[in-house]
Protein backbone atom coordinates (compact mmCIF):
# COMPACT_ATOMS: atom_id res chain seq x y z
CA UNK A 1 0.00 0.00 0.00
CA UNK A 2 1.22 3.76 -1.18
CA UNK A 3 2.26 5.82 1.67
CA UNK A 4 0.76 9.06 3.15
CA UNK A 5 2.91 12.20 2.42
CA UNK A 6 5.61 12.81 4.69
CA UNK A 7 7.73 14.85 6.56
CA UNK A 8 10.99 14.55 7.28
CA UNK A 9 12.82 15.14 10.54
CA UNK A 10 15.61 17.38 10.72
CA UNK A 11 19.71 16.02 8.96
CA UNK A 12 20.57 13.33 11.03
CA UNK A 13 24.46 13.92 10.74
CA UNK A 14 26.31 11.79 9.50
CA UNK A 15 29.86 11.75 9.84
CA UNK A 16 32.67 11.21 7.74
CA UNK A 17 34.55 13.67 4.75
CA UNK A 18 34.65 12.93 1.22
CA UNK A 19 37.31 10.82 0.32
CA UNK A 20 37.64 12.18 -2.88
CA UNK A 21 38.66 15.79 -0.94
CA UNK A 22 41.95 14.52 0.18
CA UNK A 23 42.98 14.47 3.92
CA UNK A 24 44.89 18.21 3.69
CA UNK A 25 41.47 19.58 2.92
CA UNK A 26 39.80 18.67 5.96
CA UNK A 27 39.83 20.48 9.15
CA UNK A 28 39.04 19.51 12.80
CA UNK A 29 34.79 18.91 12.43
CA UNK A 30 32.63 16.00 11.32
CA UNK A 31 30.44 17.13 8.22
CA UNK A 32 26.46 16.97 8.69
CA UNK A 33 26.72 14.89 5.64
CA UNK A 34 29.20 12.21 4.18
CA UNK A 35 29.55 14.51 0.69
CA UNK A 36 29.15 18.27 2.09
CA UNK A 37 32.55 19.49 1.16
CA UNK A 38 32.04 17.76 -2.19
CA UNK A 39 28.57 18.95 -3.19
CA UNK A 40 29.25 22.60 -1.73
CA UNK A 41 31.88 23.15 -4.26
CA UNK A 42 29.89 22.41 -7.14
CA UNK A 43 27.67 24.89 -5.37
CA UNK A 44 30.19 27.24 -4.92
CA UNK A 45 31.03 26.39 -9.10
CA UNK A 46 27.99 27.03 -9.97
CA UNK A 47 27.50 30.28 -8.59
CA UNK A 48 30.79 30.78 -9.96
CA UNK A 49 29.47 30.16 -13.38
CA UNK A 50 26.45 32.14 -13.23
CA UNK A 51 27.84 35.21 -11.93
CA UNK A 52 30.31 35.15 -14.10
CA UNK A 53 27.44 34.81 -17.02
CA UNK A 54 25.44 37.59 -15.37
CA UNK A 55 28.23 39.98 -15.84
CA UNK A 56 28.90 38.53 -19.57
CA UNK A 57 25.15 39.39 -20.10
CA UNK A 58 25.27 42.74 -18.82
CA UNK A 59 27.71 43.56 -21.29
CA UNK A 60 25.98 42.53 -23.54
CA UNK A 61 28.06 39.38 -25.07
CA UNK A 62 25.53 36.67 -24.78
CA UNK A 63 22.31 36.59 -26.97
CA UNK A 64 19.23 35.71 -25.77
CA UNK A 65 18.42 35.32 -21.80
CA UNK A 66 20.76 34.02 -18.61
CA UNK A 67 18.97 32.08 -16.08
CA UNK A 68 19.80 31.25 -12.79
CA UNK A 69 19.68 28.90 -9.77
CA UNK A 70 20.58 31.76 -6.97
CA UNK A 71 19.89 30.22 -3.63
CA UNK A 72 18.36 27.11 -5.01
CA UNK A 73 21.98 25.53 -5.56
CA UNK A 74 21.62 23.53 -2.63
CA UNK A 75 18.61 21.83 -3.54
CA UNK A 76 20.30 21.47 -7.31
CA UNK A 77 23.14 19.42 -6.01
CA UNK A 78 21.22 17.18 -4.31
CA UNK A 79 19.38 16.27 -7.37
CA UNK A 80 22.68 15.44 -9.42
CA UNK A 81 25.29 14.00 -6.97
CA UNK A 82 23.35 10.71 -6.09
CA UNK A 83 22.84 9.81 -9.79
CA UNK A 84 24.67 7.26 -11.27
CA UNK A 85 25.77 6.94 -14.96
CA UNK A 86 22.80 4.91 -16.44
CA UNK A 87 20.49 7.23 -14.43
CA UNK A 88 18.31 9.66 -16.25
CA UNK A 89 18.34 13.64 -15.21
CA UNK A 90 15.91 16.24 -16.51
CA UNK A 91 17.35 19.80 -15.05
CA UNK A 92 15.23 22.91 -15.59
CA UNK A 93 16.33 26.63 -15.75
CA UNK A 94 17.84 26.73 -12.12
CA UNK A 95 19.78 23.36 -11.86
CA UNK A 96 23.56 24.50 -12.84
CA UNK A 97 25.01 22.80 -9.64
CA UNK A 98 22.74 19.48 -10.23
CA UNK A 99 24.04 19.32 -14.00
CA UNK A 100 27.43 19.71 -12.64
CA UNK A 101 27.44 17.30 -10.13
CA UNK A 102 26.18 14.70 -12.57
CA UNK A 103 28.58 15.40 -14.86
CA UNK A 104 27.95 18.60 -17.39
CA UNK A 105 30.94 19.56 -18.41
CA UNK A 106 31.49 23.39 -17.63
CA UNK A 107 32.60 23.87 -21.90
CA UNK A 108 29.30 22.64 -22.62
CA UNK A 109 27.82 25.64 -20.64
CA UNK A 110 30.05 28.30 -21.89
CA UNK A 111 29.59 27.17 -25.82
CA UNK A 112 25.73 27.12 -25.32
CA UNK A 113 25.86 30.87 -23.61
CA UNK A 114 28.52 32.33 -26.19
CA UNK A 115 27.01 30.28 -29.01
CA UNK A 116 30.02 28.45 -29.98
CA UNK A 117 29.66 25.95 -33.17
CA UNK A 118 31.10 23.04 -30.95
CA UNK A 119 28.81 23.31 -28.32
CA UNK A 120 26.58 20.73 -27.65
CA UNK A 121 23.50 22.41 -28.98
CA UNK A 122 25.85 24.16 -31.91
CA UNK A 123 25.66 27.60 -30.71
CA UNK A 124 21.87 27.62 -32.29
CA UNK A 125 20.17 27.48 -29.17
CA UNK A 126 18.90 29.34 -26.20
CA UNK A 127 21.08 28.98 -23.43
CA UNK A 128 19.31 26.86 -20.98
CA UNK A 129 17.82 24.16 -23.34
CA UNK A 130 20.79 22.02 -23.29
CA UNK A 131 21.49 18.37 -23.09
CA UNK A 132 23.32 15.27 -23.88
CA UNK A 133 20.88 12.79 -24.09
CA UNK A 134 22.95 10.32 -24.83
CA UNK A 135 24.38 10.43 -21.65
CA UNK A 136 20.78 10.73 -20.14
CA UNK A 137 21.54 14.40 -19.29
CA UNK A 138 17.67 15.47 -21.54
CA UNK A 139 18.00 18.62 -23.07
CA UNK A 140 15.06 20.84 -21.19
CA UNK A 141 11.37 21.00 -23.36
CA UNK A 142 10.66 24.87 -22.33
CA UNK A 143 6.76 23.78 -21.67
CA UNK A 144 6.75 23.92 -18.00
CA UNK A 145 5.23 20.04 -16.66
CA UNK A 146 6.44 17.93 -20.13
CA UNK A 147 9.86 16.81 -18.97
CA UNK A 148 7.87 14.62 -16.30
CA UNK A 149 6.29 13.04 -19.34
CA UNK A 150 9.57 12.47 -20.86
CA UNK A 151 11.38 11.14 -17.86
CA UNK A 152 8.77 8.88 -17.77
CA UNK A 153 9.11 7.46 -20.93
CA UNK A 154 12.50 7.22 -20.67
CA UNK A 155 12.26 5.23 -18.06
CA UNK A 156 9.89 2.61 -19.63
CA UNK A 157 12.43 2.40 -22.49
CA UNK A 158 15.30 1.19 -19.84
CA UNK A 159 12.78 -0.89 -18.94
CA UNK A 160 11.59 -2.65 -22.01
CA UNK A 161 15.53 -3.13 -23.06
CA UNK A 162 15.57 -5.02 -19.82
CA UNK A 163 17.72 -2.95 -18.16
CA UNK A 164 18.01 -2.94 -14.03
CA UNK A 165 19.00 -0.49 -10.94
CA UNK A 166 18.22 2.65 -12.94
CA UNK A 167 16.23 5.67 -11.79
CA UNK A 168 15.28 9.26 -12.99
CA UNK A 169 15.25 12.30 -11.87
CA UNK A 170 13.35 15.24 -12.70
CA UNK A 171 13.12 18.86 -11.82
CA UNK A 172 9.93 21.15 -11.57
CA UNK A 173 9.42 24.65 -9.76
CA UNK A 174 5.94 25.43 -7.80
CA UNK A 175 4.26 26.66 -11.04
CA UNK A 176 5.38 24.21 -13.39
CA UNK A 177 3.31 22.09 -10.90
CA UNK A 178 0.56 23.23 -11.50
CA UNK A 179 0.03 22.83 -15.15
CA UNK A 180 -2.23 20.10 -16.95
CA UNK A 181 1.26 18.13 -18.13
CA UNK A 182 2.78 18.10 -14.93
CA UNK A 183 -0.83 16.28 -13.20
CA UNK A 184 -0.65 13.75 -16.23
CA UNK A 185 3.16 12.81 -15.56
CA UNK A 186 2.74 12.66 -11.86
CA UNK A 187 -0.19 10.18 -12.89
CA UNK A 188 1.25 7.85 -15.33
CA UNK A 189 4.60 7.32 -13.54
CA UNK A 190 2.29 5.94 -10.31
CA UNK A 191 0.15 3.86 -12.91
CA UNK A 192 3.83 2.66 -14.18
CA UNK A 193 5.59 2.46 -10.85
CA UNK A 194 8.80 3.19 -12.83
CA UNK A 195 11.78 4.33 -10.52
CA UNK A 196 11.18 8.03 -10.62
CA UNK A 197 11.88 11.08 -8.56
CA UNK A 198 10.25 14.17 -8.90
CA UNK A 199 12.12 17.15 -7.26
CA UNK A 200 9.92 20.38 -7.19
CA UNK A 201 11.12 23.52 -5.23
CA UNK A 202 9.02 26.15 -3.97
CA UNK A 203 10.77 29.58 -4.69
CA UNK A 204 7.68 31.07 -4.04
CA UNK A 205 7.35 32.74 -7.54
CA UNK A 206 6.17 31.82 -11.02
CA UNK A 207 8.30 34.65 -12.81
CA UNK A 208 6.32 37.61 -10.89
CA UNK A 209 2.94 35.05 -9.41
CA UNK A 210 3.40 34.56 -5.66
CA UNK A 211 2.22 31.45 -4.23
CA UNK A 212 -1.33 32.69 -3.08
CA UNK A 213 -1.84 32.89 -7.09
CA UNK A 214 -0.68 30.17 -8.04
CA UNK A 215 -2.37 27.27 -5.61
CA UNK A 216 -4.86 26.88 -2.79
CA UNK A 217 -3.91 23.58 -1.30
CA UNK A 218 -2.10 23.92 2.38
CA UNK A 219 0.72 22.39 1.33
CA UNK A 220 1.86 20.84 -2.05
CA UNK A 221 3.45 17.88 -0.19
CA UNK A 222 -0.41 16.97 0.21
CA UNK A 223 -0.52 16.11 -3.42
CA UNK A 224 1.87 13.46 -3.30
CA UNK A 225 -0.59 10.94 -1.89
CA UNK A 226 -3.44 11.74 -4.37
CA UNK A 227 -0.80 10.80 -6.76
CA UNK A 228 0.23 7.72 -5.46
CA UNK A 229 3.91 8.91 -4.34
CA UNK A 230 5.70 8.61 -1.34
CA UNK A 231 5.93 12.38 -0.30
CA UNK A 232 8.70 14.26 1.24
CA UNK A 233 9.50 17.96 2.31
CA UNK A 234 12.80 19.68 2.54
CA UNK A 235 14.69 22.80 3.59
CA UNK A 236 16.24 24.42 0.51
CA UNK A 237 18.79 26.21 2.29
CA UNK A 238 20.17 23.34 4.63
CA UNK A 239 22.47 21.65 2.24
CA UNK A 240 22.54 18.90 4.76
CA UNK A 241 18.79 18.07 4.66
CA UNK A 242 18.54 18.55 0.68
CA UNK A 243 21.59 15.46 0.46
CA UNK A 244 19.80 14.06 3.04
CA UNK A 245 16.19 14.05 2.10
CA UNK A 246 16.59 13.87 -1.79
CA UNK A 247 19.87 11.35 -1.19
CA UNK A 248 17.28 9.27 0.49
CA UNK A 249 14.38 9.67 -2.19
CA UNK A 250 17.05 8.62 -4.93
CA UNK A 251 17.75 5.31 -2.63
CA UNK A 252 13.95 4.78 -2.21
CA UNK A 253 13.51 4.84 -6.01
CA UNK A 254 16.58 2.43 -6.73
CA UNK A 255 15.03 -0.52 -4.40
CA UNK A 256 11.46 -0.34 -6.14
CA UNK A 257 9.67 1.62 -3.84
CA UNK A 258 6.85 3.89 -5.24
CA UNK A 259 7.66 7.25 -6.99
CA UNK A 260 9.42 9.80 -4.78
CA UNK A 261 7.75 13.66 -4.69
CA UNK A 262 10.22 15.63 -3.09
CA UNK A 263 8.74 19.53 -1.85
CA UNK A 264 11.63 21.88 -1.53
CA UNK A 265 11.32 25.62 0.44
CA UNK A 266 13.30 28.27 -0.84
CA UNK A 267 13.28 32.23 -2.34
CA UNK A 268 14.57 32.50 -5.57
CA UNK A 269 17.12 34.85 -5.20
CA UNK A 270 17.40 36.67 -8.46
CA UNK A 271 14.69 37.92 -11.16
CA UNK A 272 13.37 35.45 -13.03
CA UNK A 273 15.80 35.97 -16.03
CA UNK A 274 18.17 38.36 -15.37
CA UNK A 275 15.75 40.86 -17.57
CA UNK A 276 13.96 40.49 -14.67
CA UNK A 277 14.60 43.37 -11.62
CA UNK A 278 12.04 41.20 -9.50
CA UNK A 279 11.01 44.36 -7.99
CA UNK A 280 7.66 42.64 -6.92
CA UNK A 281 9.00 40.34 -4.48
CA UNK A 282 7.99 41.87 -0.63
CA UNK A 283 10.49 42.86 1.92
CA UNK A 284 8.67 40.86 4.01
CA UNK A 285 9.15 37.57 2.20
CA UNK A 286 13.08 38.71 2.06
CA UNK A 287 12.74 38.25 5.93
CA UNK A 288 11.44 34.29 5.95
CA UNK A 289 13.49 31.64 7.18
CA UNK A 290 13.29 30.29 3.65
CA UNK A 291 15.42 33.24 1.68
CA UNK A 292 18.23 32.33 3.54
CA UNK A 293 21.27 32.23 0.48
CA UNK A 294 21.94 28.46 0.84
CA UNK A 295 25.52 28.75 -0.18
CA UNK A 296 26.62 31.63 2.46
CA UNK A 297 24.84 28.75 5.14
CA UNK A 298 26.81 26.08 3.90
CA UNK A 299 29.99 28.39 3.97
CA UNK A 300 28.95 29.11 7.50
CA UNK A 301 28.50 25.49 8.62
CA UNK A 302 32.15 24.83 7.06
CA UNK A 303 33.68 27.45 9.08
CA UNK A 304 31.77 27.34 12.30
CA UNK A 305 32.36 23.52 12.35
CA UNK A 306 35.66 23.90 11.25
CA UNK A 307 35.54 21.58 8.60
CA UNK A 308 38.25 23.32 6.46
CA UNK A 309 40.42 26.36 7.08
CA UNK A 310 39.92 29.39 5.61
CA UNK A 311 42.73 29.32 2.88
CA UNK A 312 41.47 25.66 1.92
CA UNK A 313 38.07 28.01 1.38
CA UNK A 314 39.75 30.42 -0.50
CA UNK A 315 41.98 27.77 -2.57
CA UNK A 316 38.60 26.32 -3.74
CA UNK A 317 37.01 29.91 -4.75
CA UNK A 318 40.22 30.55 -6.89
CA UNK A 319 39.27 26.92 -8.41
CA UNK A 320 36.23 27.73 -9.30
CA UNK A 321 36.54 30.92 -10.85
CA UNK A 322 39.79 29.80 -13.09
CA UNK A 323 37.72 26.83 -14.20
CA UNK A 324 35.03 29.22 -15.02
CA UNK A 325 37.57 31.39 -16.74
CA UNK A 326 39.10 28.61 -18.74
CA UNK A 327 36.07 27.55 -19.80
CA UNK A 328 34.20 31.04 -20.90
CA UNK A 329 37.96 32.33 -22.70
CA UNK A 330 37.95 29.00 -24.64
CA UNK A 331 34.24 28.99 -26.27
CA UNK A 332 35.07 32.94 -26.78
CA UNK A 333 37.65 31.96 -29.17
CA UNK A 334 35.41 29.30 -31.18
CA UNK A 335 33.15 30.19 -34.20
CA UNK A 336 29.98 30.74 -34.04
CA UNK A 337 27.69 28.21 -35.91
CA UNK A 338 27.73 28.62 -40.44
CA UNK A 339 23.70 28.62 -41.25
CA UNK A 340 24.39 27.48 -44.57
CA UNK A 341 26.69 24.71 -43.72
CA UNK A 342 24.64 23.59 -40.31
CA UNK A 343 23.19 19.85 -40.46
CA UNK A 344 19.81 21.21 -38.79
CA UNK A 345 19.16 18.16 -36.71
CA UNK A 346 16.90 18.83 -34.48
CA UNK A 347 18.44 18.19 -30.88
CA UNK A 348 21.83 18.98 -31.43
CA UNK A 349 24.68 16.82 -33.26
CA UNK A 350 24.33 13.67 -34.77
CA UNK A 351 26.75 11.95 -32.08
CA UNK A 352 24.88 13.16 -29.37
CA UNK A 353 21.39 11.61 -30.00
CA UNK A 354 20.35 7.70 -29.66
CA UNK A 355 21.37 6.36 -33.11
CA UNK A 356 18.24 4.56 -34.55
CA UNK A 357 20.34 2.36 -36.82
C1 LIG B 1 3.18 25.66 -20.06
C2 LIG B 1 4.02 26.91 -19.89
N1 LIG B 1 3.42 28.07 -19.52
C3 LIG B 1 4.16 29.21 -19.36
C4 LIG B 1 5.51 29.18 -19.59
C5 LIG B 1 6.34 30.48 -19.42
N2 LIG B 1 7.16 30.37 -18.21
C6 LIG B 1 8.46 29.99 -18.27
S1 LIG B 1 9.16 29.88 -16.76
C7 LIG B 1 7.73 30.40 -16.00
C8 LIG B 1 7.66 30.48 -14.50
C9 LIG B 1 7.97 29.15 -13.88
O1 LIG B 1 7.78 29.19 -12.51
P1 LIG B 1 8.19 27.98 -11.62
O2 LIG B 1 7.70 26.70 -12.20
O3 LIG B 1 7.77 28.28 -10.24
O4 LIG B 1 9.77 27.91 -11.77
P2 LIG B 1 10.84 29.04 -11.33
O5 LIG B 1 11.04 29.93 -12.52
O6 LIG B 1 10.28 29.75 -10.17
O7 LIG B 1 12.07 28.27 -11.02
C10 LIG B 1 6.73 30.64 -16.93
C11 LIG B 1 5.36 31.08 -16.60
C12 LIG B 1 6.09 27.95 -19.99
N3 LIG B 1 7.41 27.83 -20.22
N4 LIG B 1 5.33 26.83 -20.12
MG1 LIG C 1 8.85 29.16 -8.73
Amino acid sequence: MLQTAQRTAKSKGKKGAPASLGEAAVGKGAPPHDRFLEAFRWMLLARTLEEKLVSLYRGGQITGGVYIGKGQEAVSVACGIFLEKGDIFAPLIRDQAGRSAFGEPLIDVTRTYLGSRLGPMRGRDGNIHRGRPRDNQLAMISHLGAMVSVTVGALMAKRFRGEKGFIGLSCIGEGGMQTGSFHEGMNIAAVEQVPLVVVATNNHYAYSTPNDREFACHDLIDRAIGYGFEGYTVDGTDLANCLDVIGGAVKRARVGRPPQLVVASILRLSGHGEHDDASYVTDEIKREPFARDCLKVTEHTIVDLKLVDTETLAEWRRDAATQVDVAISTAQKEAAPEGDEEDWCAISTRDLVDSLE
